[in-house]
């Protein structure tokens, strides 16, 4: 029996799993220039058993974005071949818009290699103009939602620590090079900081690795409260910790790592019977000149950090 009650709001793509006997119904932008096509796409997406598509038209790139701009969608379709864009751009300058949406090409049967193009650079798959059933277009639609919605899941977990939660050192080299180009086009100087726990060997071999575990949470929820929206904080490996900041002056980036550890020093980390108190050191650098790429930079840190260290810890190097 088929519940009649659908809702409008975007589903997740578990929902479509959840219940087998009740309508469930898809946002969709249909992104098509050719009357023709789009009525026929429309034709094939009605009357479906079990799934209900409310479908919104535009037809040209410039109505789709203000389109995306006001509605959340499940998902595109999109024409390669558009009044105000043509080939891959349509496509590219739909996902840079929303990264977040599942987006299915539409093409000619000739221009395949098009669509794989498309496909290489993020889109969940494509639909040959001329050559689909309703049937074969809606399990493209549906697969192409729940693929988008895994995908999605791996990425987040390949960029994330899964001790602390925080960004990892993979992403951090993804961003470094975004902060590069926000210092040069800001006039801002990208300063680089490692903050590194100090005598955490101590905490494992005196209350053990969860213990030694938990205080790294701790650590990682203080420094993320403490760190500007606009930085970089992740995990940098073991009990290390890195922040990139966009600065005017050497005083401000320096301030800002200084109140990160002046933050972690003053808190103590409840530990049932027990409250623990951590310091850590930092060491810190401007990427710029020989130091501009991110090995030079964190080895110029790590370099200000064995300072820190020696100069008696809790304290910040440049
Ligand atoms: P220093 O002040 O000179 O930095 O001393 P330290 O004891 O902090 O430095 P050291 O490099 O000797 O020890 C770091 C320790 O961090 C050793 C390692 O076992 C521990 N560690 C690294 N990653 C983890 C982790 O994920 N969990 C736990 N519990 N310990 C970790
Ligand atoms: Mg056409
Ligand atoms: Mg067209
Ligand atoms: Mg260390
Ligand atoms: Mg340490």
């Amino acid at each position: 029996l088929i519940d009649p009650a659908t809702t409008s709001a975007p589903v997740s793509a578990d929902r479509q799993f959840i219940d087998s006997t009740k309508q469930v119904s898809f946002r969709l932008l249909l992104v098509e220039d050719d009357h023709m096509d789009a009525e026929i796409l429309q034709r094939a997406l009605r009357g479906q058993y079990r799934y209900s598509f409310e479908v919104d038209q535009a037809a040209t790139l410039a109505d789709a974005i203000t389109k995306l701009q006001s509605t959340d969608y499940d998902v595109c379709l999109v024409d390669l071949n558009l009044p105000d864009a043509s080939g891959s751009e349509s496509f590219e300058r739909l996902r840079s818009f929303d990264s977040r949406l599942p987006i299915i090409v539409l093409t000619g049967c000739e221009d395949e290699d098009l669509a794989i193009r498309a496909i290489q650079c993020g889109a969940q798959d494509y639909i040959a103009k001329g050559v689909f059933t309703p049937q074969s277009l809606v399990r493209v639609i549906r697969f192409a939602i729940v693929r988008h919605e895994m995908l999605q899941g791996f990425k987040e977990a390949a960029d994330s620590d899964p001790l602390t939660g925080m960004p990892n050192r993979r992403n951090l080299s993804q961003r470094y090079g975004d902060f590069i180009h926000t210092s040069a086009e800001s006039g801002f100087d990208l300063w680089v900081a490692l903050i590194d726990i100090d005598h955490f060997k101590h905490i494992n071999d005196q209350h053990g690795h969860c213990v030694g575990d938990r205080v790294l949470k701790n650590v990682a929820t203080t420094l993320m409260r403490s760190c500007p929206a606009d930085f970089w904080c992740g995990r940098f490996g073991g009990e290390e910790f890195a922040v990139l900041m966009l600065c005017q002056s050497e005083s401000e980036a320096f301030q800002h790592a200084q109140r990160m550890l002046d933050e972690l020093s003053s808190r103590t980390i409840p530990l049932g019977d027990q409250d623990l108190r951590v310091t850590a050191s930092a060491g810190m650098v401007r990427a710029s000149g020989t130091n501009q790429d991110d090995t030079a930079a964190f080895e110029c840190c790590d370099r200000a950090l064995y300072a820190a260290k020696a100069a008696g810890r809790n304290q910040v190097k440049i």
